[in-house]
């Protein structure tokens, strides 16, 4: 397909006609829930999508697993606790260092993300139960290296046959007294979705290891920034930033953390939330047992990172911060508007299309937008009502067999610790002004009117959809970028950023406009048919001839 041959004559309802004609007619039913043409704006309520629900059997998904949100996604970027999985050896081997989230060993040099921690589950093991090798695992990983913490991971035979990790996890932090053991339930087939392991790493995290450091951090305004993994250096922009400000980051949930983070994050006067989906189990408990209120941000986006800092300046009213978020905004932004200013006179018009995860087909949006180009078609892979239509509906979310799977703990106000940071009236002065607490409006009001907005995409669809509608760029993940670029469009990785970032901050910002930029209009596209191809009549001949 040559780039020329643009077709954009269809509507969006023929588009979904056309991405549900292949199926057969029960299927067809189920998808059409799941495929919406956007309406919402500000002045309609949102239509609404079925989310978070089985993938019907039989259709590639782009999904991951529940062990996958749990191990991989929320505990992978904390470089000092051990990460042992107990299961065969290709859960852990596919997931060792395929997360580009990044870190940086601190002082005291403790770092295990080089290494992959495996029980290596044999035949035997599953037979005979595998609690005694789990034992020995933790035991040999205490020994080498002393850690602060092991975090002990299910797999999905361990499920089958019954391992009690967490009998084996209690056993032996008591026999150490120095190392804090704990094990996540998260067995690939415990959810629909990796989805369902972000919950069970939140309740686990919350329960084991927040709230053990008891000695304050120093810092004026401190915050815990949650949902942000530092993938391909992320979160050093924003801690850069913060620092600037003089905002002190006591925890990142989970991206360059490490274990004293986590236990010292009840120390924190707000919580910031990057990533919806993955941990705003956290944020609500953090509210609940000490009192900590959290808002929404996203520095995703130049524009998206100054309102950010404002609003976390906002929230502390102290005029000192407020002044010098002003004033870093005034010296980072004039360098990012340069470099808008001149991709944008070669991506203006340019369209896109967004499938990532949970958060990332939102949160990208703002970027793209700041190239004057825009989002036509979106979606999550794992996302729920409420990252899609705004978290108002989250008391109608029905409750499922898959999420009645997932432990709910019940987390009260803790005795002690409980102080809530603003009195009830400096919280509702706030919000007179306009501000937002435990708000998020979700992906679809950001979306345009008539864009299509599909959830848990698969691979013939995302075929498709680029087939009829030829975006500028696709951005999703390792499994589908060769596929997309056999169809002559630039493929964007968004989960890896493929070798790049950051692009989060405004540096991340610069970075993400030249990237696209590049991506977007190479001339390498115009040349995917090959020469016989394009002048058929072309004759050759062999060299002995
Ligand atoms: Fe949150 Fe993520 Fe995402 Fe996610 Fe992920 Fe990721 Fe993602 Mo890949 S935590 S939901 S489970 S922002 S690994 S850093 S890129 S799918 S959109």
């Amino acid at each position: 397909m040559a780039k020329t041959k643009k077709v954009v004559q269809f509507t969006a309802t023929d588009i979904k006609e056309e991405l549900l004609k292949k199926y057969p007619p029960k299927v067809a039913r189920k998808r059409a829930k799941q495929i919406m043409i956007n309406e919402a704006t500000e002045a309609e309520p949102a239509p609404e999508i079925v989310a978070n629900v089985r993938t019907i059997p039989g259709i590639i998904t782009m999904r991951g697993c529940t062990y996958a949100g749990c191990k991989g996604v929320i505990m992978g970027p904390t470089r000092d606790i051990v990460n042992l999985v107990h299961g065969p050896i290709g859960c852990s081997f596919y997931a060792w260092l395929t997360r580009r989230n990044q870190t940086d060993a601190g002082t005291d040099g403790e770092n295990y993300m080089p290494y992959c921690f495996s029980t290596d589950m044999q035949d035997q093991d599953i037979i005979f139960g595998g609690e005694k090798k789990l034992e020995a695992a933790i035991q040999e990983a205490y020994d080498l290296f002393h850690p602060k913490g092991i975090a002990v991971f299910a797999t999905c035979p361990v499920g089958l046959i019954g391992d009690d990790i967490h009998a084996v996890a209690k056993k032996m932090k008591a026999q150490f007294g120095d190392c804090n053991v704990f094990a996540f339930s998260c067995e690939g087939y415990k959810g629909v979705s990796q989805s369902a392991g972000h919950h069970i790493a939140n309740n686990q995290v919350f329960t084991h290891l927040v709230g053990e450091n008891e000695v304050a951090p120093e810092g004026e305004y401190k915050i815990n920034l949650l949902g942000e993994y530092n993938i391909g250096g992320d979160g050093f922009e924003i801690d850069r930033v913060f620092k600037k400000c003089g905002i002190t980051n006591i925890a990142t949930f989970s991206g360059n953390s490490s274990y004293d983070q986590f236990a010292s994050a009840q120390h924190a006067d707000l919580s910031c939330v990057m990533c919806h989906r993955s941990i705003n189990y956290v944020a609500d408990m953090l509210e609940t047992k000490y009192g900590i209120p959290w808002i929404k941000v996203n520095f995703i986006g130049a524009e998206a990172t100054a309102k950010s800092l404002r609003k976390i300046a906002e929230y502390f009213g102290d005029k000192k911060l407020i002044d010098r978020v002003e004033a870093v905004i005034a010296e980072e932004m004039p360098e990012v508007l340069a470099v808008s200013e001149d991709v944008k006179t070669r991506t203006n018009g340019k369209t896109a299309m967004m499938f990532v995860g949970g958060s990332r087909a939102h949160h990208y949006n703002e970027l793209f937008q700041e190239m004057g180009m825009k989002t036509i078609s979106a979606g999550y892979e794992f996302g729920h009502r409420d990252d899609y239509e705004g978290r108002q509906v989250i008391p109608d979310l029905k409750v499922d067999a898959d999420s009645r799977n997932i432990e709910e703990i019940t987390v009260v106000a803790d005795e002690k610790l409980y102080n809530p940071r603003k009195t009830p009236e400096e919280i509702k002065a706030l919000e007179d002004a306009g501000y937002e607490f435990k708000h998020y409006d979700g992906l679809n009001p950001d979306m345009d009117k008539g864009s299509i907005i599909i959830d848990d995409l698969n691979q013939y669809e995302a075929e498709k959809l680029v087939e009829l509608l030829k975006p500028d760029i696709f951005c999703a993940g390792i499994k589908e970028k060769f596929s997309i670029q056999k169809l002559g469009v630039p493929m964007k990785q968004l989960h890896s950023y493929d070798s790049g970032g950051p692009y989060a901050g405004f540096k991340g910002a610069v970075n993400f406009y030249k990237e696209i930029d590049r991506l977007v209009n190479s001339k390498v596209w115009s040349y995917m048919k090959a020469p016989w191809q394009e002048s058929p009549e072309l004759t050759g001949k062999f060299v002995w001839e």
